[in-house]
């Protein structure tokens, strides 16, 4: 497993040509269909767990706890994910959270107990099957947010190790960019935390426009933040009123 350290930043015009300047070689383009699902009350993402399928891919972001980070600044501006990628394991882990849920006394499951503990367990090859969506059904699980992206990756080569930038078009109409790391669990945060702050300066020191985020502490809003935001006010509002957003 591993957990992904990123920070974002706002995309403009300039970007690309400063990306050059530092010594970034494209990697490749594509576009991408995400799709995220929840419970119809919100129980994985007021938990700050966001489960995807990116086409017919499917993946669970974890909050990760952090470590001691180098400065303030970094931790706060950089978001720290575990990510799950089999999908058995992601199944296990969802219906864990659903049934603690539901063990504290909010009922909002209406399948049979079995049911789900046959999902936790992968026991129902004909329920957990990964083309299938019967899995969602009986974890009552629905896509709340759906969208096209188009991204531009690049990769940075420096001495402490590569740092991937990926400049993200949605089709909804909002530009974002992520300076990332990925650090096998158990390794080195602070290392990774360091490198992003690093690339940061970096394409601050180039910059003439001041307006990406890179060059002062505030949080630059995800995909999903505008999109909940735009399409999904009352899901958005729970998620800032949780702090999760
Ligand atoms: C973790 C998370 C969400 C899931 C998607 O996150 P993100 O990494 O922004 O999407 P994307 O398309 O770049 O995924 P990748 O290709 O890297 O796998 S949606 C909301 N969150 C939480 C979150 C947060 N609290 N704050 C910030 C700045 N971003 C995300």
């Amino acid at each position: 497993m591993t957990v992904e350290v990123e920070r974002k930043f706002v995309c403009d015009a300039e970007i690309m040509e400063r990306l050059q300047d530092i010594g970034a070689k494209c990697i490749g383009q594509r576009q991408f269909r995400d799709q995220y699902f929840d419970s119809p009350d919100f129980i994985l993402t007021l938990k700050d767990f966001w489960l995807r399928c990116r086409e017919g891919l499917w993946e669970l972001k974890c909050p990760a706890v952090s470590g001691a980070a180098p400065d303030n600044d970094t931790e706060t501006l950089c978001t720290q994910y575990r990510e799950i990628t089999s999908l058995p394991l992601i199944q296990s882990e969802v219906s864990r959270i659903i049934r603690e849920h539901t063990a504290e006394g909010s009922e909002s499951n209406s399948s049979p107990r079995e049911q789900i503990d046959k999902v936790a367990e992968n026991e129902d090859t004909e329920i957990c099957s990964a083309d299938d969506t019967k899995w969602l059904n009986v974890l009552n699980l629905v896509c709340f947010a759906e969208f096209k992206t188009e991204r531009c990756s690049y990769m940075l080569e420096r001495e402490a190790g590569a740092v991937r930038v990926d400049l993200d078009q949605a089709d909804f109409g909002y530009c974002v960019g992520e300076i990332e790391v990925l650090v096998p669990e158990g390794g080195d945060m602070n290392a990774a935390l360091q490198r992003i702050t690093g690339i940061a300066a970096e394409l601050v020191f180039f910059l003439s426009s001041v307006s990406t985020g890179l060059s002062c502490e505030k949080k630059i809003k995800g995909k999903m933040d505008v999109y909940l935001q735009r399409y999904r006010p009352e899901h958005y509002a729970k998620l800032l009123s949780a702090h999760i957003l």
